[in-house]
């Protein structure tokens, strides 16, 4: 009887390690070269897609082999996203065309109504990183043209930005916004002055991101979407996910790109708050190790769920491909035991169906929202969690099992590499699943795959060489600013 219950405890310890470690791990030895070389090969062929039925567009559908315009008239909303990445890849012939495409056709005198958020993420972001990696002016000259028609959103009554911005008329609309919207600006519009010498842009982002801070609850928190010619919040529910996620990343970020000081009390009080409130441990598999004689409680998982900004009680167990992000951001801020923590539990959500849903309720780990638009976040985790991880860092436990291993994170980004290419490759690109549980795909390919999906597992497999790590600030869209301006004139 005995010996059948240590058989089944050991049997039961053996499949929780199986299921808990990185798949494979054992078998497979890394090539990391190879896997560099098949991630820009993989880029490669999504870009030729692209280029085949969607050139001079937005955004390629994959599965009609048609295209996509966010607007009556295209932005090159992926040519711009693309440009660093191929840049950094090495592929100079590439890069080169597709830059002069760009200086030679984008234009930003249109009348159109654009959405200042994701403009400025992947366009404004995109010429000024690419311009930090060229030194070509034009592309300088263009975000600064970009900058000058996306102004007009700051003349809110409280000077949080509206949402949308006319190009050539400068009107505004959308006055409910969120803390994304409002507060992920100051990387790009902050370069931009930085690159110019024209305050403004500085100063405008800058003051978008402290009044949405300041509207923060007594306990620390803020919500999902505020009316910003009133300031009055409008939805309540305080998470890391999409409609906030940035705003946190921007309050770090911003801190340390431009050795901004405000910036960093207000990383410093919000992540205390979200530590506090969202962050939740949950004991699913408790599993016993240890002798006869006792009995050790495994590490409960880390999640980061939803929770009332005003009183700080939970108001939902959901984390999703989205929330992903926060272990990066947790590890560039020094805490990399939450980070691995948090890693584990992103990584558990996409060992469900081989590939990470929009959502899952991590309590009951049901899935709640079941699509893969083609995200990066998870990547972009494992990315800056094997930087540190290389750099020797140590978590700050005292156990030795606590320690980030080197290998880890790139046996991690192997794995989700070769599920990504399994299930959203297609015949001429990659496209977003409707749902990871059946793997039925969508006729979309977002530019933030080659802007972000392609570029961060690149990284995470390449030579460190390719770009300093120290040197750069990613924007939200993983365009890296280069932390050097130019003496002022
Ligand atoms: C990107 O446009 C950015 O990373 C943004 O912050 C969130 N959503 C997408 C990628 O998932």
């Amino acid at each position: 009887m005995t010996t059948l219950k240590t058989t089944n405890l050991k049997i039961t310890i053996l499949l929780a390690v199986l299921i808990l470690a990185p798949r494979g791990q054992a078998q497979e030895r890394l090539n990391q070269p190879r896997l560099a070389t098949r991630v820009r090969t993989e880029f490669l062929h999504a870009w030729n897609g692209y280029k085949k039925y969607a050139w001079g567009h937005d955004d390629l559908k994959p599965l009609s082999k048609s295209y996509h315009d966010w607007y009556a008239e295209p932005l090159l909303m992926t040519p711009v996203d693309a440009l660093d990445t191929m840049i950094l890849m090495g592929l100079k012939d590439e890069a080169k065309r597709t830059r002069e495409y760009i200086v030679r056709n984008l234009s930003f005198d249109k009348d159109i109504s654009v959405q200042n958020f994701e403009v400025t993420i992947r366009l404004l972001g995109g010429l000024l990183s690419s311009y930090q990696l060229t030194k070509d002016k034009r592309l300088l000259s263009l975000a600064e043209d970009l900058g000058n028609r996306l102004l007009p959103v700051f003349e809110s009554p409280t000077r949080m930005p509206y949402r949308y911005v006319n190009l050539k008329t400068g009107k505004v609309r959308g006055n409910v916004s969120n803390p994304a919207e409002t507060g992920t600006l100051l990387i790009e519009f902050g370069t931009l002055s930085k690159l110019t010498h024209k305050p403004i842009f500085y100063d405008k982002a800058k003051r978008a991101l402290v009044e949405t801070y300041r509207r923060r609850s007594a306990i620390g928190l803020v919500g999902t979407w505020i009316n910003v010619e009133t300031g009055q919040w409008t939805d309540t529910d305080s998470h890391i996910s999409g409609a906030i996620d940035s705003y946190y990343e921007y309050l770090l970020k911003s801190a340390l790109l431009f050795d901004d000081q405000d910036c960093r009390r207000m990383w410093a009080n919000s992540i205390a708050a979200i530590n506090r409130y969202l962050a939740q441990p949950v004991l699913h598999d408790l599993l016993y190790a240890g002798g006869n004689s006792g009995t050790q409680v495994k590490e409960p998982e880390l999640w980061y769920g939803h929770a009332d900004m005003n009183t700080g009680l939970r108001t939902a167990t959901t984390y999703g491909a989205l929330d992903a992000f926060f272990p990066a951001v947790l590890a560039l801020s020094g805490d990399l035991e939450r980070a691995r923590r948090l890693q584990k539990s992103s990584f558990k959500m996409w060992s469900l169906y081989g590939i990470e849903p929009e959502e899952l309720n991590y309590d009951s780990m049901q899935v709640t929202s079941s699509g893969y638009p083609l995200r990066p976040e998870i990547v972009e985790s494992a990315y800056y969690l094997h930087h540190y991880s290389m750099l020797g860092a140590r978590m700050s436990g005292p156990q030795s099992s606590k320690q980030l291993d080197p290998d880890h994170y790139q046996q991690m980004g192997r794995i989700m590499f070769e599920d990504f290419v399994k299930y959203c490759r297609t015949d001429e690109g990659y496209a977003a699943l409707k749902s990871v549980v059946t793997k039925e795909k969508a006729d979309s390919m977002q530019s933030f795959l080659f802007a972000e999906t392609f570029k961060y597992f690149y990284l995470l497999f390449a030579s460190p060489k390719r770009l300093d790590f120290d040197k750069v600030i990613f924007n939200t869209e993983a365009h890296p600013m280069q932390r050097q301006w130019p003496a002022a004139r």
